[in-house]
């Protein structure tokens, strides 16, 4: 088997070679389409080049769910391991230079050193996230009847200590932003008192928040149900948006995409949190069901369309306070990790630039004549425009290639990973 460095420019410029006489006839016509319609395609390319999206660290190893995990080979068996991969995503789509890590699956002896290799990486990272949903070897304490929002305080002190930690990793790491979310909750009725609960999360946070630095902002997450399948203390949006108003400005709302119950609006969501100025950034991924964790767009791409609809309503109207980071959180079960997150990625500027172009003016004017039918076909015209060649050039234009998958299988990277990390391993991530 022939191994090539799939990070490598030279190796990438060659993979492309063989794409590049189709994308530059492809790019040229749909820039003469988009052209009807006033929209320069350089423009919208250019944007799109623009676009930012971190790697969750606990994606780049195979997920599972609670029936069985089937890992992969040459799955990474470190943090140092897993930066290896997401510089592959990145050199490959161009488009995830940040991680978000979790700790403690990602804790180190040495997080200078694995700033120092992640910028070899050309990486940098995105916020933190603890966990008190889990206990961990040698813990004091255990999380089993929740952690925050314990009814022990000692327990909610160990929770809080936990976070701080995350905090001062972060600060060595180059992180601005800590995400927090927990599996605090019910499984039935009557096993928890649900104002009170509330009362003791925000008391927690609140300890927490006074050792955010100055720059750094506050995730708070979201997720309706599971572990706690009764009631969740930060079930949704509601309870988000009033704890990060009950804390101060530098705490936001995160939205995942899979924790909301089926068929709920969360375009709505995400343009109520913009009008809040409470919009902290996003979990991409998709879902059928629940929290599926499957990879953004597979599902449902127009949902993801319509989210992306009102980010770019946002960004045009110069929202105040509005700076979403975009993050990925998935967990692949049956693909090649690396796949899954560069074809995440891509999906999202697919999403990005289909509301891109969008003919907002029309689509005004319709709204305010109350042309229902001509509203929705204008909206969906930007859905129903294949971009593929605004995204392709996207990626050349940040050194990427044009079909990173198939750069990636032709690199045998994975094959190369296969031998050089051996043994069985069994890493944290992808769990729920
Ligand atoms: C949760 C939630 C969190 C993620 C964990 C692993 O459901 O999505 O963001 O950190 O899973
Ligand atoms: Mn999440
Ligand atoms: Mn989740």
């Amino acid at each position: 088997m022939n191994f090539a460095d799939p990070r490598d420019a030279n190796y990438i410029a060659s993979a492309n070679k063989s794409h590049a006489s189709a994308l530059a006839a492809d790019y040229t016509a749909l820039g003469v389409q988009l052209q009807r319609r006033g929209i320069s395609i350089d423009e919208i390319t250019r944007k799109v080049a623009e676009f930012r999206v971190a790697i969750p660290s606990w994606g780049v190893g195979t997920g599972g769910t609670r029936f069985g995990r089937f890992p992969g080979p040459g799955e990474p068996r470190n943090v140092f391991e897993k930066l290896e991969d997401c510089g592959v995503i990145h050199k490959l789509t161009g488009a995830t230079p940040t991680v978000s890590l979790h700790i403690p699956w990602d804790r180190t002896d040495d997080f200078t050193a694995l700033r120092e290799h992640a910028a070899a990486l050309g990486l940098g990272f995105d916020a933190m996230n603890s966990n008190t949903f889990q206990d961990q070897p040698g813990q004091p304490l255990s999380y089993k009847y929740g952690s925050l929002t314990h009814t022990d305080p000692a327990v909610r002190a160990q929770a809080v200590q936990h976070n701080l930690d995350c905090i001062t990793f972060g600060k060595t790491l180059g992180s601005r932003a800590l995400t927090v979310w927990i599996g605090d909750g019910a499984n039935f009725p009557g096993q928890s008192h649900l104002g009170r609960a509330f009362e003791r999360y925000l008391e927690s946070m609140a300890a927490i928040y006074k050792a955010l630095p100055n720059d750094w902002r506050m995730f708070i997450e979201h997720k309706m149900y599971e572990p706690a399948f009764y009631a969740t203390v930060i079930q949704d949006w509601g309870s988000s948006l009033m704890a990060a108003q009950t804390l101060g400005p530098k705490a936001f709302c995160l939205v995942d995409l899979g924790h909301h119950a089926p068929n709920v609006n969360i375009e709505m969501i995400v343009a109520r949190l913009v009008h809040a100025q409470r919009l902290g950034g996003f979990h991409f991924n998709d879902s059928k069901y629940g929290d599926d964790d499957l990879d953004a767009g597979s599902i449902e791409p127009f949902r993801l369309f319509l989210v992306f609809n009102e980010l770019v309503e946002a960004e045009l109207a110069k929202a105040p306070n509005f700076s979403p980071a975009h993050m990925l959180d998935q967990s692949h079960n049956v693909t090649d990790p690396i796949e899954s997150l560069m074809t995440s990625a891509i999906e999202l500027q697919r999403a990005y630039a289909q509301a891109l172009i969008v003919e907002r003016a029309r689509l005004h004017e319709y709204r305010m004549g109350n042309d229902v039918l001509m509203a929705a076909q204008t909206l969906k015209r930007g859905f129903t425009t294949d971009v593929a060649p605004i995204l392709a050039q996207a990626r050349v234009s940040r050194g990427g290639a044009i079909d990173p998958v198939a750069a990636y299988r032709d690199s045998a990277y994975r094959q190369r990973c296969a031998q050089a990390r051996p043994g069985k391993q069994s890493l944290g991530g992808g769990i729920v």
